[in-house]
């Protein structure tokens, strides 16, 4: 089994202790950071939510994965962060309201900041007018990112880009949108600015929108 295997079922399984030590056995070994956690971790918590689904484990299986997911991403992290100098703006981002899922918001966080932008973080269940709030106490923030992993907090994601536009913030700031279930199509119906797909990706359409 290759040590990028050997993390993996690390994640699945919620063996937290042990991640530290492979992943820098794996480093050490000349695996690339990015692969250690796209074809590792990230695979990992996809395995994860597939045997969710078929009900073959449950939430507490879930949230041990999690953890041991965001063990990886604290120790690889130092290894993704480019040493980008540029100040690309501030960059305010959010899971919203009802979802709870940060893990995937954390890492479009971290390559956001990787890209030069100063990330302001308002973690898990934010409320439109949280959103909000740090707009306004950010005049010179032109970049919101907005999480949502679950189809059934895709209608808050909606109600906190209405929020945003009501309050009549739009010139100010661009929207990018994300997670599992949205999609392009999505972003263009609630009149978001950008969608990306992954954490690569949101780094350099964040780049985007910010220039356009
Ligand atoms: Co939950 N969960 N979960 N969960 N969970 C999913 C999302 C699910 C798909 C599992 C499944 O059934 N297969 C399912 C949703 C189904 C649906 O909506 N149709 C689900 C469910 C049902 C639930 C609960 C309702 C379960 C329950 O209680 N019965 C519950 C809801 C709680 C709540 O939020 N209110 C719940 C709870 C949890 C835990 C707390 C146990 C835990 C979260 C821990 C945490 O985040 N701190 C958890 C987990 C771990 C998952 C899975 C297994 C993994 C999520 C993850 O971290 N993926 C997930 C299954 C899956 O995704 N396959 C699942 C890895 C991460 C890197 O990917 O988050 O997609 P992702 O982020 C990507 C992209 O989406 C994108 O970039 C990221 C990096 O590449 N992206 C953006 C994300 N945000 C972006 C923002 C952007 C741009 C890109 O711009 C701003």
């Amino acid at each position: 089994m290759s040590k990028i295997q050997e993390i993996q079922q690390a994640v699945e399984f919620g063996k937290k202790k042990i991640i530290k030590g492979l992943i820098e056995e794996a480093l050490a070994e000349g695996c690339q950071a990015i692969d250690i956690l796209n074809q590792g971790m990230i695979e990992a918590m996809s395995i994860v939510g597939e045997k969710f689904k078929a009900g073959e484990i449950y939430v507490p299986e879930m949230l041990v994965a999690a953890r041991a997911m965001k063990e990886g991403v604290e120790i690889i992290k130092p290894h993704l962060l480019s040493d980008q100098n540029t100040v690309a703006g501030k960059f305010i981002i959010g899971t919203v309201e009802g979802d709870l899922h940060d893990i995937g918001k954390n890492l479009v966080a971290m390559m956001i900041e990787s890209a030069g932008f100063t990330v302001i973080d308002l973690g898990v269940d934010v409320a439109p007018e949280k959103f909000i709030e740090a707009i306004k106490a950010n005049p010179d923030c032109r970049l919101v990112g907005l999480s949502a992993l679950l189809t059934t907090t895709m209608p808050a994601l909606n109600k906190a880009v209405a929020a945003i536009i009501e309050a009549g913030l739009k010139s100010q700031v661009k929207i990018m949108v994300g997670g599992a279930p949205i999609s392009q199509e999505f972003a263009d119906k609630i009149g978001a600015d950008g969608f990306a797909a992954d954490a690569a990706s949101a780094a350099s359409i964040a780049k985007e929108l910010v220039a356009s």
